[in-house]
């Protein structure tokens, strides 16, 4: 099951006190446009890896924060920890737009990428044109360094400590790191963090670093290097910022041979652009696009997880960037799934439908009592993803499941396909709109997201509509 993989906890350890005291009675219900679908993060979960997406601190609310909420259990702030944002004024620090990333994936049973310390871009004015000596430009990377992931500790599981050292040609970027400090400034940002946080998982990032090439080349030369110096370096970060079509062949063998030098590597800014307007051919290439890369980190079991640049075409980067192109994320500008979602469902084992299943077992599984509930979990140390059928012996038109369980602590966090509420050791389910009417011998799924403490055995009694159910 998670053979290759740690399976890691969804949830910031701050996030499981914050949910456990403020949610006793907790209802959740996926948004319609996707309601019957298995979240990506479920299925990625069960596969042993994250599925994130970069999220901005304008997306908070309303649909964006719904489907991000729903389907991705780890978010990269797109620019609220960057240097410029954080400390616009030397020394000053402005945390409140991170902060509020943070506080936003805790109440989500969500994970952190830090996005980024040390980089060429975005960058304040103050240290841009403040003609300081090579030393004191040290010091204050060390200081911003330092600070920042202080602030963060415990907060962000992983972290850009730097962000896009190298040229295409793999000779080092000319920036102010570079040029004022040398090559020694990647392993000293590196040391300085770790000792800010020694818990987070620290990664050099970049992009056009997925297939074999002399910027690969350089990025592997570098964290070969710095394991045999033993400076804290515990992953590598390829963006994977694709153009149709063009997901580099040897990606998964590129992955794997860094994986080979003892760090783990991720997949940290996924997207794929296409000329606009999007044609129904490139959007089917897209999803073979999204597909192959699914399918190349879950190759490798040193791949920590995916992260997508942005979940939907409104909010992506990419038009601005690349004038004419764009299209280059899961959900459209409307934010509905396009096949390239369907495609990450699938290939993370998932249906890969919005349609919920609706031939009925021919003969009701349970030997033919009332009503069965099957219930399946994966669990982890502070979570579980509980998969549940339910049979009905009888046709019904809605439903309503009830799982008593015998004790444990659980806060159930996600809902999909049905609308969870929770009483203590109770839990209520009942049917949307599209799945409450069954057939005789009919089934129906639903599943949840929970945080639990303690124990989580399964439920020792159920009801279908107040019928005692046999559970299996
Ligand atoms: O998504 C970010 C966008 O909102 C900013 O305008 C842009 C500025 O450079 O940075 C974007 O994110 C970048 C990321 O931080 C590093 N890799 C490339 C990303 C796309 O530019």
């Amino acid at each position: 099951m998670f053979s290759k993989r740690t399976l890691r906890s969804a949830v910031g350890g701050s996030g499981v006190a914050l949910l456990a005291v403020t949610a006793a009675l907790v209802a959740v219900a996926m948004p319609s446009a996707h309601a019957a679908d298995t979240p990506l993060r479920t299925l990625a979960e069960a596969k042993g890896i994250y599925m994130g997406t970069a999220l901005m601190a304008n997306e908070l609310t309303g649909t964006s924060a719904s489907i991000a909420s729903t389907q991705f259990d780890e978010v990269t702030p797109g620019n609220e920890m960057k240097w410029d944002t954080v400390e616009p004024t030397q020394g000053t620090y402005n945390w409140g737009p991170g902060d509020q990333i943070v506080s936003f994936a805790q109440q989500h049973g969500m994970q952190v990428r830090g996005h980024n310390l040390v980089w060429h871009s975005q960058l304040p004015n103050w240290l841009t044109s403040g003609s300081f000596t090579n030393t004191q430009v040290h010091d204050l990377m060390i200081k911003h360094v330092t600070d920042e992931v202080t602030h963060y500790k415990g907060k962000v599981i992983h972290w850009d400590v730097v962000n896009e050292p190298f040229n295409e040609d793999g000779t080092y970027r000319s920036d102010i790191w570079y040029n004022q400090i040398g090559q020694s400034y990647i392993a000293d940002a590196l040391t300085a963090a770790h000792a800010a946080d020694p818990a987070a998982k620290l990664y050099i990032n970049d992009y056009n670093i997925e297939g074999e090439n002399a910027k690969s080349n350089a990025m592997y030369n570098l964290v070969k290097s710095l394991k045999q110096q033993g400076v804290p370096i515990d992953g590598v970060g390829f963006q994977a910022h694709f153009i149709l079509g063009q997901i580099p062949s040897d990606f998964e063998a590129n992955l794997q041979r860094f994986a080979d030098l003892g760090v783990d590597v991720a997949v940290t800014e996924l997207d794929v652009r296409m000329n606009t307007p999007a044609t129904a051919a490139n959007l089917q290439q897209q999803a073979s696009d999204y597909t192959k890369v699914v399918d190349d980190c879950l190759g490798v079991s040193r791949c920590q997880g995916i992260t997508v640049w942005g979940f939907n075409d409104a909010t992506s980067w990419v038009p601005s960037t690349f004038p004419g192109q764009g299209a280059a994320t899961p959900y459209d500008e409307n934010y509905q799934p396009k096949p390239a979602y369907y495609a990450i469902q699938t290939a993370l084992g998932g249906s890969g439908s919005t349609t919920p299943p609706t031939s009925p077992p021919t003969t009701p599984p349970g030997g033919g009592g009332a009503c069965t509930v099957g219930y399946a979990t994966n669990e982890w140390s502070t979570g579980v993803t509980a998969n549940i059928t339910v049979t009905s012996a009888s046709a019904v038109n809605g439903w309503t499941v009830v799982l008593t369980y015998p004790g444990g602590s659980r806060t159930v966090t996600q809902a999909w396909n049905a609308t969870v509420t929770q009483n203590g050791s109770t839990l209520t389910a009942k049917n949307l709109s599209y799945n409450g009417t069954l057939a005789a011998g009919g089934s129906a799924t639903f599943g949840f997201n929970a945080n639990w403490s303690g124990s989580d055995p399964k439920p020792s009694g159920a009801t279908l509509n107040g019928t005692a159910c046999t559970v299996s």
